[in-house]
């Protein structure tokens, strides 16, 4: 009766310890995701005929207004107040701009009514239109209202890619070394078992997060701010050596059936630590400080 209880006290533990993960990973996607829900135009207004230039502001990573109505044979700039570099490019492929560095412009002269929507390259959650109407009729088959969700499609670029690998080693190594604390603690092998194969896990999958990352990097080319990116990814290379190194210690101490020494925890805690720089250098270059 004593061993079920405690059989159902661990798995409650690993319960909790499962609950947590999901919780940084969910975390760690949440800003994302608010762009998911985008709001396709409602109702068309269209605007008096004006001869004054309209403006998108690049700020905070995003196009401000991401939406905006213009007619045909007005000039449209893009102002980047931003710290890093940004694009407009259009999802169909029609126009981009080219890398604008902060405090630049980019203009462009709409020709043709209908809807341009678009996007900056080296942060594809920067997403905005514009509404190209002639005349005063709103433009034909986009007065509808409703919402719209972009259809679920795999992760192909680096720029989705390294984001969603980040997560298995941020959200793995932490935990296996919260796994190791406790399992001193409270004395229960299985979860010194469970940190063993949380750090091979992080271990495999951190060169991939690399790979991703150095992708990224060959297609933003001089997008990133170039001072963070050195360190972010020379850092990064250096956690994939080390998190092997790691992985090859702890599956040592596995195999004695010993419990992992201080030494071994100290020095996870410290890899710990360069993680979470890691990550707050990743966040700096895409959301901006
Ligand atoms: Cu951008």
């Amino acid at each position: 009766m004593k061993r079920l209880m405690r059989g159902w006290i661990m798995r409650q533990r690993l319960a909790i310890l499962l609950l947590f993960s999901a919780v940084s990973v969910t975390a760690a996607h949440s800003r994302p995701s608010l762009n998911l829900l985008v709001l396709q135009s409602s109702g068309v207004q269209p605007v008096a005929a004006s001869t004054a230039e309209a403006q998108v502001v690049m700020k905070a990573i995003s196009f401000q207004p991401a939406e905006l109505t213009v007619h045909p044979g007005e000039t449209v700039e893009w102002k980047n107040e931003d710290i890093v570099a940004h694009t407009v490019t259009a999802n169909d492929g029609s126009f981009d701009s080219g890398l604008i560095q902060p405090g630049s412009t980019w203009k462009m002269t709409i020709k043709n009514a209908g809807t341009l929507e678009y996007h900056c390259r080296p942060h594809p959650n920067m997403i905005a239109k514009l509404i190209a109407v002639s005349g005063t009729q709103p433009e034909p088959g986009k007065g509808n209202t409703g919402f719209r969700l972009p259809g679920l499609t795999p992760p192909r670029s680096p720029q989705e890619l390294h984001p969603i690998l980040v997560n298995f080693t941020a959200a793995l190594l932490p935990l296996a070394l919260l796994s190791d604390l406790l399992g001193r603690l409270l004395k229960r092998p299985p979860l010194h078992s469970a940190a063993a194969w949380m750090v091979l896990y992080a271990a495999i999958i951190t060169p991939l997060t690399g790979l991703a990352g150095w992708w990224w990097k060959s297609q933003a080319a001089g997008a990133l701010p170039p001072n963070l990116i050195t360190v972010h990814q020379w850092l990064g290379t250096s956690l994939v050596v080390v998190f092997a190194l790691l992985a090859m210690w702890r599956w040592r101490i596995q195999k004695q059936g010993g419990v992992p020494t201080i030494g071994y925890l100290i020095f996870t805690g410290i890899v710990v630590l360069a993680l979470i720089y890691q990550g707050s250098l990743g966040g700096a270059m895409v959301f901006g400080r």
